[in-house]
């Protein structure tokens, strides 16, 4: 990735580690976990891009026509958002370079400021607005909460929302020109309890960002008054200021700080889907693999039920599961871990448990005979197989090794842990339902 920055500031230069890290594991990630992660990864990659320029994304925030759209473009200097009378205009998050703002973060002449217009907050519902208030807030640098008056309960909720993420936020008192001199001290002094603990006192700021027009009076040369009606200049001098001195103030660290924060929350989501997904079809190979094996035993005569064959479902299985964990065993190697993981658990003996009771059966009637009566023994064998599973999972879950314990430990600690009963009854049910079927095919009357 190339850099387009020659800062050095060791924050900055973390932060910009951080990502990159955390773009790095998710290029390492099988192809199956990168299609879930495909949006973090295109917005890790945009925030990668943010973080190398300094782009300083300031995001508005506020409910239906509290006049943020004209607030981007009082800020900016033209029109640049459309802004309508009637509510619900702006219909997606944009966002525009705020040229003139004349500010360049220190020692970084490819930084700019980007101002983000969003959709009213009750213009989405409830757990849509929250989405959105959250992905948004999550780039933010800086946020402008911008009301038009009292606070209603679902601007205080959104703000809420947004004061947790723990990100520099304004809260904008915008159409100054709406609200004669008293009333405007009493909606200012009931804003500033309102936001009290949630935002500093000194980041509220009232606005008059697209004003309504006016009538002029105006005299003529020739001593006459004529009346016009024009729109004042808006207002927005003491929000640029704050805004500005406040990237001043936090300018890279802001930045950095955001996009260090930004990483962790994505690596940790990452690692949490990773987790998941292995989890999952680890059980669904191990439960798998030992039903099979128990099916196996239960269903076919003796020479299936020495150890060699038994072993070699056990080698598949964590063959496979080697590779969901991303390592890939031979067959061999898969043969020794199960080995040696049977050893250090004495399963053996469990497999030997079945193999007395076929035993005893093929001795007293001289063939297989009825296959549902071997079920106890070839779920015990499926159990062993279970908790082989298990050990292994565990095993490639430390990247293939036992960790601080032994193998011994491991299996100990599972066997422990595992509800015996409901493994043995599940794979009970397992192989019914598997030999009815074939019970409807050959074994009609065996
Ligand atoms: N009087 C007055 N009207 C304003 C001011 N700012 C915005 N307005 C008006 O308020 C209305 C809504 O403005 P917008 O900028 O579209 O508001 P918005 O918050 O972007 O609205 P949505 O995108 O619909 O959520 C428009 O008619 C603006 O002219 C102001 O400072 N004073
Ligand atoms: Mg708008």
């Amino acid at each position: 990735m190339e850099e387009t920055t020659t800062n050095h500031d060791p924050q900055y230069q973390d932060a910009i580690k951080a990502v990159e890290k955390t773009l790095a594991d998710l290029r390492r990630c099988p192809d199956e976990e990168k299609k879930q992660l495909q949006e973090d990864i295109a917005q890790l990659n945009s925030m990668h891009e943010k973080i190398t320029q300094g782009r300083v994304e300031i995001v508005i925030f506020g409910e239906i026509s509290t006049g943020k759209s004209a607030l981007v473009n009082a800020l900016i200097g033209r029109d640049v958002a459309e802004v309508d009378v009637q509510g619900g205009w702006t219909k997606q998050v944009w966002g525009t370079a705020w040229e003139g703002a004349g500010h360049r973060l220190k020692s970084l002449e490819s930084s700019e400021i980007v101002i983000i217009d969003t959709p009213g907050i009750n213009e989405v519902g409830g757990a849509d607005r929250a989405q959105l208030a959250d992905v948004t807030a999550r780039r933010a640098d800086l946020i402008l909460f911008v009301t038009d008056s009292d606070l209603n309960d679902t601007e205080y909720a959104a703000l809420v929302e947004l004061a947790a993420v723990q990100k520099p936020i304004i809260c904008v008192f915008n159409k100054q020109d709406l609200y004669q001199h008293e009333e405007r001290n009493q909606l200012t002094a009931m804003l500033e309890q309102r936001l009290d603990g949630l935002i500093p006192a000194n980041h509220f700021v009232m606005t008059t960002a697209d004003p309504r027009e006016i009538e002029y009076i105006i005299e003529q040369p020739n001593g006459e008054t004529k009346t016009q009606w024009r729109k004042p200049a808006p207002d927005v001098a003491e929000l640029k200021t704050l805004i500005l001195e406040t990237l001043e103030q936090e300018g890279l660290g802001l930045i950095a700080l955001n996009a260090a924060m930004y990483a962790a929350d994505k690596s940790d989501r990452i690692s949490a889907i990773r987790v998941e997904m292995r989890n999952r079809q680890a059980d669904q190979v191990i439960w798998t693999m030992a039903a099979t094996k128990a099916v196996v035993v239960a269903a076919n005569p003796l020479p299936f039920l020495d150890i060699v064959g038994g072993l070699a479902v056990d080698a598949i299985m964590i063959a496979t599961l080697s590779k969901v964990y991303g390592l890939s065993f031979s067959m061999s190697q898969a043969r020794g871990l199960a080995k040696s993981i049977s050893a250090a658990g004495g399963l053996y003996a469990l497999g030997e448990l079945a193999n007395v009771g076929a035993s005893f059966f093929k001795l007293v009637t001289g063939t297989l005979g009825t296959a549902l009566t071997l079920i106890p023994q070839a779920a015990a064998v499926g159990f062993g197989s279970y908790i082989i599973g298990q050990s292994a999972k565990k095993y490639f879950e430390q990247g293939g090794s036992w960790g601080t314990g032994s193998a011994k430990s491991v299996v100990k600690d599972i066997l422990a842990k595992t509800d015996k009963d409901s493994v043995v009854n599940h794979l009970k049910d397992e192989i019914r339902t598997r030999l009815d079927w074939n019970r409807h095919g050959s074994k009609k009357d065996s």
